[in-house]
């Protein structure tokens, strides 16, 4: 069950979600800020104010992946570092952050993978309208530019945005997400100004030799049951969660009108990269329901495992995904797996340790349909768990871990979980254990 020679083995974490310090060396409010003092917003009343003290501890964090030999790491940047306000020059003290980050990484053997946005817009723009106004994509870019000023020297990869559909759909839509909006109008311009914040943004970047990608959170999206209405409401999630994304992206067409398109924005979305992130954790089934604009809920069948966020595991649907891409976007540029993981309910030891066969099992299953995606054709460079720490989970706070190690939000202290082992394995040997 080898590898492809060169196949990239790494992990992932995101700004808000570990880095704390929310008020230092500058740092403007981001609209995560906002959301978490939002009564009910968050399950247990958490923030990210301290999350994993990374902007701190980033040194010994790093270490700790290189030590594992994971020989990569996805990691976002915190616009209101850059611009508190949004806006103007750059801090150069939020510049200064990620320059030793980088430099760390890079001392320690592991290549940088930057995410330009990861949710943390600055709050400053949401008070001006946010993602459904327009000028917000274009303050994007003049951020990404700024970011690759300082870092364009020795940061080869870069991903504009990082699942775009949970910042519209979650943001302005459901509002589950920061800023908390409930607006299907506000929810479809902000669709189209976070793909036309990725499209100025590749411009900017583009010079160089970067190698420039987004991410996409996919999911195979099926029917709860044989039902024609079930099929349908499948049929509408998948247009609605994916196919509004890829579409544009891949062949300059939206499947729907949307109503804040410009002459030319297509062109620009549409761009070429040179790499498109696909971040996957599982199928989707969806039922017809009477209520909601798609008249659609999201619901797993009874019976499938589920991880602790409730969401079935089911490896298979990896391939699956990798699959789809390949058949229904010809030309469609090489994958890398940006993200997959899961939450589990781990259990320390009382000498400390924490074994979570449950997650190693999982990765497991989702490596082997990974490799059957490449044996069939699929031209995937990459592989990066979600997550190195466990972290700040966004609506579910804290309780929901995600991490290949262990914190303890008391102390910060940081323990390897049994599936960092095993995924350090995996990296070293380039290589998956054969089913068991
Ligand atoms: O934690 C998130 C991450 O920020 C984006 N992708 C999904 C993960 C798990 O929910």
């Amino acid at each position: 069950m080898r590898f492809p020679d060169g196949f990239v083995w790494g992990a992932a974490t995101a700004a808000y979600q570990v880095e704390g310090a929310v008020d230092e060396d500058g740092r403007g409010p981001s609209i995560w800020d906002t959301f978490t003092r939002v009564p009910g917003a968050i399950a247990g009343g958490d923030t990210g104010d301290v999350a994993c003290d990374h902007y701190h501890r980033y040194p010994q964090d790093v270490d700790l992946l290189a030590g594992l030999g994971l020989g990569a790491y996805r990691f976002s940047i915190a616009w209101p570092r850059i611009q508190p306000d949004g806006r103007g020059p750059a801090s150069q003290k939020g510049l200064d952050h990620y320059r030793r980050v980088v430099d760390r990484l890079l001392e320690r053997g592991v290549t940088p993978y930057v995410t330009l946005y990861h949710w943390d817009l600055p709050q400053a723009l949401q008070d001006a309208g946010g993602w459904p106004e327009r000028d917000t994509a274009h303050r994007f870019a003049e951020y990404a530019a700024l970011v690759h000023d300082a870092l364009g020297d020795t940061v080869r990869h870069w991903t504009t945005i990082n699942e775009p559909k949970v910042a519209s759909h979650a943001g302005y839509g459901t509002g589950i997400h920061a800023p908390g909006v409930r607006d299907l109008a506000l929810r479809d311009r902000a669709v189209h100004h976070l793909l036309l914040g990725h499209g100025l943004a590749l411009q900017a970047l583009r010079p160089g030799g970067n190698t420039l990608g987004i991410t996409l959170d996919v999911s195979p999206v099926l029917p709860y049951s044989p039902d024609p209405q079930d099929v349908a409401a499948a049929r509408r999630v998948d247009v609605d969660s994916h196919r509004l994304f890829l579409d544009p992206l891949l062949t300059g067409r939206y499947p729907v009108a949307l109503d804040a398109v410009r002459d030319g924005d297509l062109d620009l979305i549409a761009a070429p990269v040179d790499f498109l992130g696909v971040n996957y954790y599982r199928r989707i089934y969806a039922r017809a329901v009477p209520h909601g604009a798609l008249r659609a809920e999201e619901l797993a069948p009874p019976g499938l495992p589920v991880t602790t966020v409730g969401w079935p595991v089911e490896p298979d649907g990896l391939r699956e995904v990798l699959v789809m891409l390949r058949d229904d976007y010809p030309g469609l540029p090489p994958l890398f797996v940006t993200e997959n993981g899961a939450a589990f309910p781990d259990v320390v030891a009382a000498d400390g340790s924490v074994d979570d066969p449950l997650r190693v099992d999982y990765l497991h299953g989702h490596l082997l349909a990974l490799r059957e995606a490449i044996s069939e054709g699929v031209d995937v460079r990459g592989y990066f768990v979600w997550t190195l720490l466990d972290n700040f989970e966004w609506a579910e706070g804290f309780a929901a871990r995600f991490g290949i190690v262990h914190v303890d939000y008391a102390d910060q202290r940081r323990v390897p979980k049994t599936s960092a082992r095993w995924l350090g394995r995996v990296a070293r040997d380039n290589a998956v254990p054969p089913p068991k």
